[in-house]
């Protein structure tokens, strides 16, 4: 039955209030039972359908784009980072794209402090031991960690995550340094030391946070010679998305001491990731929770929306139209 509105194939099960919102304003194609599908069957699941509504991790590469139905004008992904979408190969499609920007931000950079305090105090270690019954009482040097105040924290990315983050963290006195592809202005930079250079960067980090999105430039960026320009005993914080890190080099590292600790909610090739990350006493690990707040998923719901119904309803340019680069 064709109810003459648009019809939108939802990739992901998405919460109730943004699912029920996609259905009042389009013939929705839900899943409910949030079932992953592969290239082959996004494209089998997309016909007939005027746009797709996606999140990280589905796979919208060149081929599965070039595969698309031609009924599909439009890909709306429920996130900020849109690598998993090939944005050029849509674009020679005629099927635009959008994403979800600012309403994520505070819940990533409360998830990025979290992850430095966690990796910074042995959270994982403290977790463990209690849970584990293994707790035999207070001693004078049990878990002691790296202290966080006054530290200095080196950001990879200065855009509005890495700036809400160096917002938090100037809350524990931390000297903030940076590196992005343009410096600040100076309202904005609130005293961070600006490095045009990121390499330069590195020896000034007690910790690294990376905030950059994943490109080709950044892929695998922290490898084993930037590790080692890090201070012995830094700790490298990620947030952003796990392919800017070569696991093999930070897992070296963790293990060898030049690092006394990683805080990460993102990985490569999330959720199968290496395997020597589990055997690390010393990495607190979370499972890509950045933006997993009910206020911030209806949000970024909410705003996916947004984009959809200027377009396919009102014929309008969505407000947050991703570029091809
Ligand atoms: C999302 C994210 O939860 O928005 C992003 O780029 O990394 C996450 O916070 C996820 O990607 C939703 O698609």
């Amino acid at each position: 039955m064709t109810t003459g509105k648009p019809r939108v194939l939802a990739t992901r099960h998405f919460p109730t209030a943004v699912e029920a919102r996609l259905a009042a304003n389009f013939d929705a194609v839900l899943n409910p039972e949030d079932r992953i599908y592969d290239g082959t069957a996004l494209i089998e699941a997309a016909k007939g359908c005027d746009a797709i509504m996606c999140a990280a991790g589905d796979a919208l590469n060149a081929a599965t784009v070039a595969g698309l139905p031609a009924s599909v004008r439009m890909i709306a992904t429920f996130s900020v980072g849109y690598e998993h979408v090939d944005v050029a190969a849509a674009a020679k499609r005629g099927i635009i794209v959008s994403n979800t920007p600012d309403v994520l931000t505070d819940a990533t950079a409360d998830i990025a402090m979290l992850c430095l305090l966690g990796a910074a105090r042995r959270a994982h270690e403290g977790i463990d031991m209690l849970r584990t019954h293994s707790w035999t009482g207070w001693t004078p040097t049990q878990l002691m960690g790296v202290h966080v105040t006054g530290k200095r924290l080196g950001i990879l990315g200065m855009g509005r995550i890495g700036q809400a983050l160096a917002e938090r963290a100037r809350a524990f006195r931390m000297q903030i340094h940076y590196s992005n592809r343009s410096r600040l202005p100076a309202d904005l930079e609130r005293g961070a030391v600006f490095h045009a250079e990121p390499d330069a960067m590195l020896p000034h980090c007690d910790f690294l946070s990376i905030n950059a999105p994943m490109t080709a430039a950044t892929r695998k960026w922290v490898n084993a010679e930037r590790i080692a320009k890090l201070p012995k005993g830094a700790i490298v914080v990620n947030t952003a998305r796990g392919g800017v890190v070569d696991d093999e080099a930070l897992i070296a590292a963790l293990k060898g001491g030049h690092l006394a600790a990683a805080g990460i909610d993102v990985f490569d090739g999330e959720p199968r990731i290496h395997q020597g990350y589990y055997g690390l006493t010393n990495a607190f690990l979370l499972p890509h929770m950045g933006s997993a707040t009910v206020e911030t998923r209806n949000a970024m719901g909410f705003k996916a929306l947004d984009n959809l119904e200027a377009f396919l309803l009102r014929k309008q340019a969505p407000p947050d139209l991703v570029k091809a680069s």
